[in-house]
């Protein structure tokens, strides 16, 4: 590697409110956080890819850019790298490879998209070391079908919010088309983010129960589509402008099997939750932010089926400690919950959660990694170019 070489940072995530929904081409309303992946990187004269990590639990990995990259055994970070690859590499055929030195602060599997902040921060290396500019919009999209390489049936969230954040806000991230609609942070808010020492490996376990979701939301589309007389392929936003949630619940509860209706009454209520935790929030209205962190993780757990025990016990205990609401963030099945509180009292819940929570499980001693107030970041960047 040469003597200095280039530096590209991409944050990780947590979504505020709109869980499982991105893939129903409904708005979502996340925020980057401080914490990123930071590839240092030079350009090479061939198509290799040659990736180190700085965390020696994950070995050096070294592919190819050709039209069809193999995937290396599931499970392997390196994926997600060739995932960002293939993207490219299909728009762009010629592309030169990178030497890349891979360092992170992002907790893995923790629900804060390390695996999507590494897609971005490698296809930024890529473009960057060819000299090759994208809109970030058309990037966007192209790596959230992109991530798919790796056998999960995401939607596109993740690389929207990553490459498209503002320092000081949470955006609202609509799809089809895709734009994302900022809203600054009241300035005595705070989240907080804290991990369930659960980790949701959606490359492993928990990808079957993660694409079973879409496939559910997609039947029960199709079917409520239906009965409204739309065609079959009409889309859930379409759903929601030719009906009022009630009159879709009322048709839910008459025309879906229990699970497939309790998946829908998720998403159509979730849907709604969207627009009124971005008005809450353009208010200041913490209660009522709160009260809908309240819903959403309520309809997560009972409709959704996506939390754990762990989860539930971290959104209890937070809002024990006086945080306005509380909920799971990310995909679930383990990962990290998000709590909402006044900033006077975000110290006394991070210490509660410490006593009650991490220091009964041998944990305390790390808790400044497991727990912490999350500062809404800008989008990943040429850091050094
Ligand atoms: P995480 O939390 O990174 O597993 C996943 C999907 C999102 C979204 C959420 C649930 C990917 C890359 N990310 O996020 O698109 O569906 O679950 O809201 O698949």
């Amino acid at each position: 590697m040469g003597k200095t070489p280039a530096l590209v940072r991409a944050p990780g995530r947590v979504n505020l409110i709109g869980e499982h929904i991105d893939y129903c081409g409904l708005p979502v309303f996340p925020m980057a956080i401080q914490r990123s992946v930071r590839i240092a990187f030079d350009a090479r004269r061939d198509q290799q890819i040659r990736l180190a990590n700085r965390d020696p639990a994950f070995p050096a990995s070294t592919f190819t850019l050709t039209q069809q990259i193999p995937p290396a055994p599931a499970g392997n970070w390196g994926n997600y790298a060739r995932a960002a690859a293939q993207a490219l590499v299909q728009r762009f055929p010629d592309l030169r490879g990178i030497d890349a030195i891979v360092e992170s602060d992002l907790p893995i599997a923790a629900g804060l998209s390390s695996s999507s902040a590494l897609v971005v921060a490698m296809a930024l290396a890529i473009l960057h070391a060819n000299g090759v500019t994208m809109a970030p919009l058309e990037l966007m999209d192209l790596l959230a079908r992109g991530e798919r390489y790796v056998g999960t049936a995401g939607g596109g969230m993740d690389q929207s919010i990553i490459l498209g954040a503002q320092a000081g806000c949470a955006s609202r991230i609509d799809f089809h088309p895709l734009r994302l609609t900022p809203t600054r942070l009241p300035a005595d808010w705070r989240f907080i983010v804290a991990w369930s020492l659960v980790h949701a490996e959606k490359s492993g376990a928990a990808r079957q129960a993660y694409n079973d979701r879409p496939r559910q939301c997609d039947e029960a589309r199709r079917l409520i589509a239906t009965r409204l007389g739309l065609q079959d392929d009409a889309s859930y936003p379409t759903l929601l402008a030719a009906a009022p949630v009630a009159k879709l619940l009322d048709l839910a509860g008459t025309t879906l099997s229990g699970v497939l209706a309790k998946r829908f009454r998720h998403v159509v209520t979730e849907g709604a939750r969207v627009r009124q935790a971005e008005t809450a929030m353009a208010r200041g209205d913490l209660a009522a932010f709160g009260l809908l962190l309240d819903a959403s993780h309520q309809s997560l757990r009972d409709d959704y089926e996506v939390s754990h025990p762990e989860l539930d016990q971290l959104v209890e205990l937070a809002r024990e400690a006086g945080a306005a609401g509380a909920r799971l963030t990310g995909a679930g099945f383990g990962g990290s919950v998000v709590a909402l509180c006044p900033a006077a009292r975000a110290a006394a819940v991070l210490a509660e959660l410490e006593a009650r929570f991490y220091a009964p499980r041998g944990a305390a001693g790390a808790v400044g990694r497991y727990a912490f107030e999350a500062e809404a970041s800008g989008g990943a960047e040429v850091v050094r170019g």
